[in-house]
């Protein structure tokens, strides 16, 4: 059985742990026990993603870098084309190493726009802060940390002119097919007729593919999970034992629902601070995260299911991995 009483008095606590704190008892005390795949990215989370990206089984990355570096021209002249005038605001920019091929092709074709990076990691849009003008210096940049939404709304106050908003390396996966509609419908609350949305989608191929991309051979992703308990442990004084925890990744090709799930190997409880406990069973999953996949027809019925219309789609030359391009 799961005990949570009363919460610390919130004043005892700063509002971004507060939340994190709130997210994970929420989480723990649910039926299926989940966290939030956004709390992955703390200092040591950004690491190991970076290490993900570079693992050869995780082909997503590799897939659409392809599509950056062979085919920012296009993408530019199709953002010209449909948005004319723009300011290009990137979710989830990372390290931005993809998307620094489509800022330098518009720099180069002399596009007058500001790059507004959000990121919910305060480290990466320090890095990118620091190091985006050494590479880019005409580059106008301007670092967004924080949650999607919050900061959208935020962007107004700094930006007049039309938005393409860049959602690239399957963010979107990370929400399950009825998520990913509210999210695209919320994100559509933001935007105004003509803006452009360029979404990357890890398409639907062979299973054994796309479940190797979550398990690779050196462990890394199975470390990327971990490192979350790891971070509850540290910042909210939980003990979680991750030797009585197994990495568990799954793929339902007929669904295309690829879930992350900790196996809990034995019965045991775990303490959040003085106030939380929360008991696994054996055999017991903690989902983690889902990273869907879709079929370009799913892709479509999405942007008509949200308001918004597709416009061009751009491929890796496996055609595995897709960037589509939507305009309000
Ligand atoms: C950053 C959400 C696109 O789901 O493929 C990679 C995160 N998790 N390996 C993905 C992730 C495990 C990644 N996204």
């Amino acid at each position: 059985m799961t005990v949570i009483p009363t919460l610390p008095a919130p004043c005892k606590r700063k509002p971004a742990t507060d939340s994190f704190y709130n997210d994970v008892v929420q989480g723990l005390s649910a039926p299926q026990k989940h966290l939030d795949p956004k709390y992955f990215y703390d200092a040591a989370g950004d690491a190991l993603f970076q290490q993900i990206m570079q693992c050869h089984e995780y082909y997503l990355t590799g897939c659409e870098m392809e599509i950056l570096t062979s085919q920012s021209p296009q993408i530019a002249q199709a953002l010209q084309k449909y948005a004319g005038a723009f300011d290009l605001v990137e979710l989830g920019a990372g390290d931005a190493t993809k998307s620094i091929h489509l800022l330098r092709e518009l720099l180069d074709n002399a596009v007058d726009y500001t790059y507004f990076p959000i990121d919910i990691s305060a480290n990466v849009i320090k890095q990118l802060e620091k190091e985006l003008p050494a590479k880019l210096p005409h580059l106008q940049l301007h670092g967004l940390n924080g949650e999607y939404f919050h900061m959208l709304q935020q962007l107004n106050e700094y930006s007049t002119r039309k938005k393409v908003l860049l959602f690239m390396g399957a963010n979107i996966g990370n929400f399950n097919t009825a998520a990913a509609r509210s999210f695209c419908q919320q994100l559509r609350q933001y935007l105004q007729p003509g803006d452009l949305l360029l979404t990357g989608f890890d398409l639907k191929k062979h299973p054994q593919i796309i479940l190797n991309a979550y398990n690779d051979a050196t462990g890394i992703t199975r470390a990327f999970n971990f490192n979350l308990l790891h971070r509850i442990n540290r910042e909210l004084h939980a003990d979680f034992d991750i030797t009585k925890f197994e990495h568990f990744p799954t793929y339902d090709p007929s669904t295309g629902a690829c879930k992350s799930y900790l196996i809990s190997l034995e019965k045991q409880l775990v303490h959040i601070g003085e106030d939380v406990t929360v008991s696994f069973a054996e055999n017991e999953a903690l989902y983690m995260e889902i990273s869907q996949k879709y079929t370009l027809e799913e892709t479509d019925q999405l942007a008509a299911q949200t308001g918004f219309k597709p416009v061009s789609s751009f491929f890796d030359s496996k055609k595995w991995f897709v960037d589509c391009l939507w305009q309000c």
